[in-house]
């Protein structure tokens, strides 16, 4: 299963939340399964989504889940202790774990021998799962108590599809009034 349907797993199930996409195929990939108004496509930075996201959590009450990738995850190792040690209970942070930097072409990522999951443990995530062991739509759903780190591995490989048909800045407007 590759990125674009883990993607689509994910979608089935948020309603009113906010979402947070990595840069590059992850934002198109989302854009193309659910478009939305309280879908922020993160086009510039990788790395810095799930500060970002992290940011939008303690601003607010609202759920926000964020989408990042494992290369994105590991140049910003120090975001996930900020996240744990912060402990917003409506923040879920899902690293979609192609092993590759998939939107550049595929070059390998050290997630082939460094386990995310273990390091979010470490750092302090009280709440942390692997995707394929949890029931998704409860952990959505339900109110959490403190952080929600999960783990999503897939194959690599991006979907066949368009760029994302806005501007920055209407990307930021349309955001920032939808929440
Ligand atoms: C600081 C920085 N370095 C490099 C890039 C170029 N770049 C954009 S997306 C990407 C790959 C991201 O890989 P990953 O986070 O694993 O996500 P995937 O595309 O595989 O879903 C790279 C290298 C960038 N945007 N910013």
């Amino acid at each position: 299963m590759k990125r674009y349907d883990g993607i689509k797993n994910i979608m089935e199930y948020v309603t009113n939340e906010i979402v947070v996409a990595n840069i590059g195929f992850p934002s198109r990939e989302l854009y193309d399964i659910k478009d939305r108004n309280r879908n922020f496509y993160m086009l510039g930075s990788m790395g810095l989504v799930s500060s970002i996201g992290l940011g939008l959590a303690l601003s607010q009450k609202e759920k926000v889940v964020v989408l990042d990738g494992d290369g994105s995850t590991l140049m910003n190792l120090g975001s996930l202790v900020t996240i744990s040690n912060q402990n917003p209970n409506n923040i879920i942070l899902i690293v979609i774990d192609n092993g590759v930097y998939g939107s550049t072409g595929n070059q390998p990522t050290y997630s082939q021998s460094t386990d995310l999951l273990k390091i979010a443990k470490s750092v302090g995530f009280k709440n942390s799962y692997d995707f394929n062991k949890i029931n998704f739509k409860d952990i959505l759903t339900k109110n959490q108590d403190n952080s929600t780190f999960i783990h999503y591995k897939t194959s690599p490989g991006n979907a066949n599809i368009g760029i994302i048909d806005l501007d920055p800045e209407s990307i930021k407007k349309r955001f920032m009034n939808s929440i």
